[in-house]
């Protein structure tokens, strides 16, 4: 028993000491066999897989169940910015540490809330080129940490989904712009506005009306607070449809309640928790065209930007980029952020976002062009 103790104390002390020196960028060198072997063993270089197959069941059904309960975090765990990926992580639904691979990631949010697989492929593989780690095929869904494995070489980022401007934008509905505070945290301050707002025009639950007043709130207020405000290409395409994930993925498929119970929301966005006996919808959604058109239709937006100082937001005559249609404006963005992140990669990691970038195409393939940056 007591020597028992005493090596788990030495064996935590040791991990300690690993963990420390692997940071993500550092190199290993200068570590001794044992500790480069010990971490081979938990990251390997894996490279681009494919996409995995829609999932076979969509219908409606218990996701906070017996073997996916909600678990308090740990310290090596985290969360980010999503309350849905933080949710189905700490739900077990994605590793439960908040580093997975894109792969999981697009199977948990079908499994979970019934995500629409097109979607998820979307969502999932944008951030997976901009902010996961190519080579071992994994990403973290809050900030870096050293799971994912030794990242490529700079300007590569492999940071994670709290790295600011590649996916994670400005006006979030219960997180800071990067450039006022945490970014990635739960804000007290900015969920009273959403309760406020959703009592003043939802009758006390979040519905879309709620939705359309928090999103111009969240937008006036950087207008007037942040002197970098970012809302283009490719903010100004997820600031909305975030808006109406809460109303389409939080609300149990067997209620017929237009609007989110605010305790619940609290639960979803501030401890990443499922109500009991939690029902995914019942058939798969992208986000609902029907809500997100009322919330982007409820006020005047241009996609656009601060110019440095505060109210001076201005069109970005460059938010189609090359592109007539939107959502290929969104495919060009990420691929031309990509090819910002990686000027000229090699070999494996050559081969590995190549993979990745035709697994961001497949939901886009009916409308777009593809566009090969690394042929
Ligand atoms: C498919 C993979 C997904 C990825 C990679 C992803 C990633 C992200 C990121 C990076 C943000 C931060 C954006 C920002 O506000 O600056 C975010 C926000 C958000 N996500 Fe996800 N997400 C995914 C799926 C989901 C799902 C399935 C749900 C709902 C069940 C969801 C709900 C939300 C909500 C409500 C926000 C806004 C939070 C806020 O503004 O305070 N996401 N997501
Ligand atoms: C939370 O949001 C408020 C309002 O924007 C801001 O003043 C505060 O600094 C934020 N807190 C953190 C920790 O970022
Ligand atoms: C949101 O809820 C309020 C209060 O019940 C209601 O007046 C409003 O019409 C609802 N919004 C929509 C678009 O249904
Ligand atoms: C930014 O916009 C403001 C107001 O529109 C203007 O007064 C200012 O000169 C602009 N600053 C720069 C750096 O362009
Ligand atoms: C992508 O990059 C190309 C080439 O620099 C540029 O012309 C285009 O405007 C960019 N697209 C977007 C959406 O920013
Ligand atoms: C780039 C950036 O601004 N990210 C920030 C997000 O918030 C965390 C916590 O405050 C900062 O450490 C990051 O620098």
């Amino acid at each position: 028993m007591f020597l028992s103790v005493q090596f788990t104390i030495l064996a935590l002390q040791l991990a300690n000491v690993l963990a420390v020196a692997l940071n993500p960028y550092d190199s290993l060198a200068g570590l001794t066999r044992d500790e480069v072997d010990a971490f081979a063993r938990t990251v390997k270089v894996v490279g681009g897989q494919p996409a995995p197959a829609p999932i076979a069941d969509t219908s409606m059904k218990l996701v906070n169940d017996a073997a996916h309960p909600w678990m308090p975090l740990t310290a090596d765990q985290q969360r980010g910015p999503c309350p849905g990926l933080n949710a189905l992580a700490s739900h077990g639904w994605l590793p439960r540490s908040g580093v997975a691979t894109p792969g999981e990631i697009v199977t948990a949010v079908q499994n979970g809330f019934n995500m629409e697989y097109n979607r998820a492929l979307l969502v999932t593989y944008a951030a997976f080129l901009v902010n996961g780690n190519l080579l071992t095929n994994l990403m973290s869904i809050g900030g870096i940490s050293r799971l994912t494995g030794p990242a490529p070489p700079a300007p590569a980022l492999a940071s994670g989904l709290n790295t600011h401007g590649t996916f994670e934008g400005d006006a979030s509905l219960s997180r800071s712009d990067a450039a006022l505070g945490d970014n990635h945290s739960f804000n007290e301050t900015l969920f009273q506005q959403i309760i406020d707002i959703s009592n003043k025009v939802g009758g006390g639950r979040y519905n879309v009306s709620a939705a359309a007043e928090v999103r111009f709130q969240r937008f006036q207020q950087s207008v007037a607070e942040n002197p970098g405000f970012f809302f283009s290409t490719p903010r100004f395409n997820t600031a909305f449809i975030e808006t109406v994930f809460p109303i389409v993925f939080f609300i149990d498929g067997r209620s017929t309640d237009p609007g989110l119970d605010l305790d619940v929301m609290r639960d979803f966005f501030q401890n990443s928790r499922m109500p009991p006996d939690f029902h995914r919808r019942g058939t798969p959604s992208g986000g609902s065209d029907e809500e997100l058109d009322f919330v982007m239709a409820a006020h005047d937006y241009v996609p656009g930007f601060n110019n440095g100082t505060v109210n001076s937001f201005t069109f970005d005559p460059n938010f189609m980029g090359t592109q007539t249609d939107t959502l290929c404006a969104l495919y060009e963005k990420f691929v031309n952020t990509t090819m910002e992140l990686y000027p000229s990669p090699q070999g494996d990691l050559r081969d590995a976002i190549n993979t990745n970038l035709d697994n961001f195409f497949i939901p886009v393939s009916t409308r777009c062009t593809q566009i090969f940056p690394f042929p």
